[in-house]
């Protein structure tokens, strides 16, 4: 995946990465042959322009060629370039409603974009994290398309509305909003009917379902391999109906990669989940961190990157330390540090920035499975509630626990810990002033994550 577009780019990334010194001829070098690469993998010339523009003013700047490590430092520029190009992190979080009152989902696209495939995969997502979904079968135009919304919804075990020799869009999905009410479901997804190309009566059909059902999410299903044209199609989608969102599929297969970078920048749309495969699991929330790493390519221009940010980490760190003196340490802290042990694909060396931690936790200590559902409890919890832990009562508590896909015993248990762990942060950030003190209790000492 993306595989030739990672490689283009870590090749004009080499000029610069890891030199001592660079100029601003080495900078114009390698934006270059980043800008010839993001055209060959057919990213939209527009986006191409900003990309570069925004990227060369800010590798100018003095931070760059005056840093420490400017080689770095420039790969990280472009990192972030990237993701942020490709998104914001958590935009591409579903707005469904609580599950009292019914969210509906309407998937819509071309033929063969993958909106059916990607209707059951989300389905089974929504069921595993605790929802109750309801497939309905809105696509009476291609032959054999209830059919195989059906035989999905039994792989993925999510029940399919359907209705024997319907012709109407809008009557199917009345039945489908009935059955939901009668039988508790707090998530319709519709699947409709695309065509090879953009067409009227397709359209007007989606508007009359629109009107009907008044969904939650618009989300538009894209195949990424169409490149630039994915991006046509979704200007046109978003200004004839609206859309909330996009799904962007096939993105296992050796795609050029230009979509995923232009759909966000020219419709604004963000990107909520990618298909990776044929499979009802092939579904991934989409993550703009992630896949400008991959863009990146995965070897030695991902740890340069990982370099730089330990450098920033250590600002970090001591931040960090202060709030532990201070006790001002709070859950988005907790998540913030996860998030960026994630990233350096470390928590000892994150730990190790700490003064007083150095040294005192082993790779062994850590055990990752675990971390992974204290990110899944934190991201489930508002900026609000992560500011202030002493808002979550049971309401807040159980809510979260459904978005995360744990149990209410299990948040309960991470809020203890955090408390624990303030406590002896605290503790330990005293101690860190007095190494005999340290020395005494510190070895042995768990690590609180
Ligand atoms: N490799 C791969 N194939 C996919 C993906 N999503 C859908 N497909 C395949 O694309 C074809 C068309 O998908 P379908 O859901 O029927 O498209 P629809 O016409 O928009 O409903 C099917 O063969 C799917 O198995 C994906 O993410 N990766
Ligand atoms: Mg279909």
């Amino acid at each position: 995946m993306l595989d030739k577009l990672t490689q283009k780019v870590s090749d004009a990334l080499r000029f610069v990465a890891g030199k001592s010194t660079i100029t601003e001829k080495n900078i114009d070098d390698a934006v270059e042959a980043i800008k010839m690469a993001l055209l060959e993998a057919d990213v939209n010339l527009r986006v191409v322009r900003r990309f570069v523009n925004s990227t060369i003013e800010e590798a100018k700047g003095e931070r760059v060629l005056r840093s420490v490590d400017p080689g770095q430092q420039f790969v990280k520029i472009v990192h972030d370039k990237l993701a942020s190009f490709l998104g914001s992190e958590g935009e591409g979080e579903l707005a469904l409603r609580g599950p009292d009152v019914r969210s509906v989902v309407l998937m819509l696209g071309l033929q063969g974009s993958g909106k059916t495939t990607s209707a059951a995969k989300l389905a089974l997502r929504l069921k595993k994290a605790g929802r109750k979904p309801l497939l309905a079968a809105c696509d009476l135009v291609r032959p054999g398309a209830v059919e195989q919304l059906v035989i999905l919804g039994s792989q993925v075990g999510v029940p399919v509305y359907r209705e024997e020799g319907a012709s109407d869009v809008v009557r199917v999905y009345r039945g489908a909003d009935d059955y939901a009410r009668k039988n508790m479901i707090d998530t319709l997804i519709i699947d409709t009917a695309g065509r090879l190309q953009l067409d009227e009566v397709m359209m007007a059909e989606l508007a009359r379902l629109k009107e009907a059902a008044k969904p939650d999410e618009l989300l538009l299903v894209a195949d990424a391999m169409t490149g630039q044209a994915a991006v046509d199609i979704a200007k046109a989608f978003d200004e004839k109906i609206g859309l909330t969102g996009v799904v962007l599929t096939k993105f296992d297969s050796d795609t050029r990669g230009g979509a995923a970078l232009s759909l966000k920048t020219i419709t604004g749309k963000p990107l909520k989940f990618v298909g990776t495969g044929e499979k009802p699991e092939d579904f991934e929330p989409f993550h703009p961190e992630r896949v400008a790493g991959r863009i990146l390519g995965m070897g030695d221009v991902v740890s340069l990157v990982e370099k730089a940010q330990q450098v920033i980490s250590q600002t970090e760190a001591l931040e960090l330390q202060k709030k532990m003196e201070k006790e001002s340490f709070t859950l988005e802290d907790w998540l913030g540090q996860l998030q960026s042990v994630k990233k350096m694909g470390s928590l000892k060396s994150m730990l190790d920035l700490i003064p007083g931690m150095a040294g005192q936790v082993s790779e062994e200590d850590i055990d990752k499975a675990e971390l992974k559902v204290q990110e899944a409890i934190l991201s489930s919890m508002t900026r609000k509630e992560r500011a202030n832990h002493l808002i979550i009562g049971p309401s807040r508590r159980s809510r979260i626990a459904r978005g995360s896909g744990t149990s209410v015993a299990d948040v309960a248990r991470l809020l203890k810990r955090f408390e624990k762990m303030r406590t002896m942060m605290k503790k330990m950030s005293k101690m860190g002033k007095n190494p005999a003190a340290m020395q005494a209790t510190g070895r042995g000492m768990r690590a609180p994550f």
